[in-house]
């Protein structure tokens, strides 16, 4: 129980109680436990080669889920996970809870539970009891499927990989220079004529029908999708796709580089705001979440005062979709901007950061703070000089630095309470399949998700990397490809 990423709140190992899953088994479910009795069903089936009928009630030995009785201290995704001889008893105020119990379920048994054919066993699960809820409601992962595509497949594998960490946020970057990823219905241009991707591959983009169909996964998996429209910058590719939307009315040419900053939609022209409300209202219908993300980055091109201009315009109209709006640490120089959420990817390293400074001055203002410090916990960093993948400018992200960082002290004068949660942004400049995904990912991704979800009492770098080292043939029984780092004593 001890080898557990997060790190729960309280452990009580009891070895002696261990308790062994036979091929008798059965997962018990009371009243709304059904779904997720069927998810680790379909976690554990394959690989012990057991029925394991998901049963109401009844008497045999195997693992109950059941909702309440636990205590509101436990909140919405905390639980209570007891193992003993006789069998394991799960508990939790909500499914979400049951399925963060879950996830520490399959880590206390053998690493080959994680196998996708059957394995010979035995399946002990280690005996004594855990009770946890995460630090940070916000605990998120981004994936750039702009640079380029990754198809529905694609994003449903990272999908299942960050829900092992109890990540129960995935941020989409669906819009950029490259590409428009998501079907509009009133301006269809955008994901015909809307680029390609880096490198002039095939690029591509979801259907209304897909992208609902994703994000219904993410929910099965008690994942919130974030979709981000990029505005007014990073959006050659509505550029490119609409000549209206340029003041010369004159489309740009698609663009496949890795340059960011040289787009701008028309900040003075009516036309934008139309688009503006169009794109937001159609990608609002398709978000049960409560988020919508507006980028805000990098509008290098466009003067601050243009730039608050178009947020003083377009807030009403995000507002009025009911969601509530997110966007990078540049948005919170719109000093219209209340109850929003500011996302820092600051680098405190970099001599011109005035991102800490930013989310100073807007404390009053805003909601709540995502953190994702670029030189910690962006995931598209190359590991050191040798990583064959990813970018440096906010310098070599090593695990043990992805580790080693604290959400509530990091901005000075940005209390915890204001902290929302922590990202780890997959930005895909040089990232072309899964296999790139998972080797910047893996092992920097669950450092992240730890910071996220586990008591500050709990970090500890000599704990995390033992405890990561014993992740690795789990990750190999997946078929994840991860980055070998010389921080960690790999089995
Ligand atoms: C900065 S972080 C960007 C992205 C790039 C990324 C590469 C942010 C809000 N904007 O456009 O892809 O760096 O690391």
């Amino acid at each position: 129980m001890t080898r557990v990423i997060p790190a729960p709140v309280s452990v009580e190992p009891d070895r002696g109680a261990d308790f062994e899953l036979t091929a008798e088994a059965v997962i018990r479910v009371g009243g709304g436990a059904e779904e997720v009795g069927e998810y680790l069903a379909g976690v554990l089936r394959p690989s012990t080669g057991y029925a394991l009928p998901v049963v109401r009630g009844g008497g045999a030995a195997g693992i109950s889920l059941e909702l309440g009785d636990v205590g509101a201290e436990l909140g919405a995704e905390g639980y209570r996970l007891d193992v003993g001889t006789a069998g394991v008893d799960l508990r939790a105020n909500t499914a979400a809870g049951l399925f963060a119990g879950v996830q520490t379920l399959r880590q206390l048994l053998p690493a080959e539970v994680e196998s996708a054919t059957a394995q010979p066993g035995p399946w002990p699960v280690e005996g004594g009891r855990v009770v946890d809820y995460p630090r940070f409601a916000y605990r998120g992962a981004m994936l750039d499927v702009t640079r380029h595509f990754f198809t529905p497949e694609q994003v449903k594998r990272y999908i299942d990989q960050i829900a092992l960490y109890k990540v129960n946020h995935l941020h989409l970057h669906l819009t950029d220079d490259q590409g428009w990823r998501i079907e509009i219905e009133r301006w269809p241009r955008l994901t015909t004529h809307g680029g390609t991707e880096v490198g002039d591959g095939p690029g591509g983009s979801y259907t209304k029908a897909q992208y609902r169909d994703l994000v219904s996964y993410a929910a099965s998996r008690h994942i919130t999708v974030v979709p981000e429209i990029d505005l007014p910058g990073h959006t050659n590719a509505a550029l490119a796709a609409y000549p209206e939307l340029n003041p010369d009315g004159v489309a740009r040419e698609p663009y496949t580089g890795i340059e960011v900053g040289f787009s701008c939609l028309d900040i003075d022209s009516d036309v934008t705001y139309r688009f503006v409300e169009d794109v937001l209202t159609e990608v609002a219908e398709l978000t049960p979440g409560p988020y919508l993300h507006l980028g805000g980055d990098e509008a290098l091109q466009t003067p601050d005062a243009d730039f608050i201009r178009f947020f003083d315009r377009v807030l009403p109209i995000a507002q009025a979709t009911g969601k509530q709006v997110v966007a990078w640490h540049e948005f919170l120089k719109v000093e219209s901007a209340t109850s929003v959420v500011g996302q820092y990817w600051g680098n405190p390293a970099a001599p011109d950061n005035t991102a800490d400074a930013l989310v100073r001055s807007a404390l009053d203002r805003v909601d709540k703070i995502i953190m994702s410090p670029a030189n910690k916990s962006y995931l598209d960093m190359k590991y050191d000089e040798d990583s064959p993948l990813g970018l440096k400018w906010a310098g070599y992200v090593e695990v043990d630095a992805a580790y080693d960082w604290d959400p509530a002290d990091f901005v000075d004068g940005l209390p915890e309470a204001k902290v929302l949660g922590v990202e780890a942004p997959l930005w895909s400049e040089t990232l072309e399949n899964s296999d790139h995904i998972e080797y910047m990912a893996f092992p920097r991704l669950p450092a992240i998700a730890e910071i996220g979800w586990s008591p500050r009492s709990t970090h500890d770098w000599e704990s995390f990397r033992a405890r990561l080292a014993e992740q690795a043939p789990r990750w190999a029984h997946r078929g994840i490809g991860f980055y070998r780092s010389p921080k960690v004593d790999w089995p």
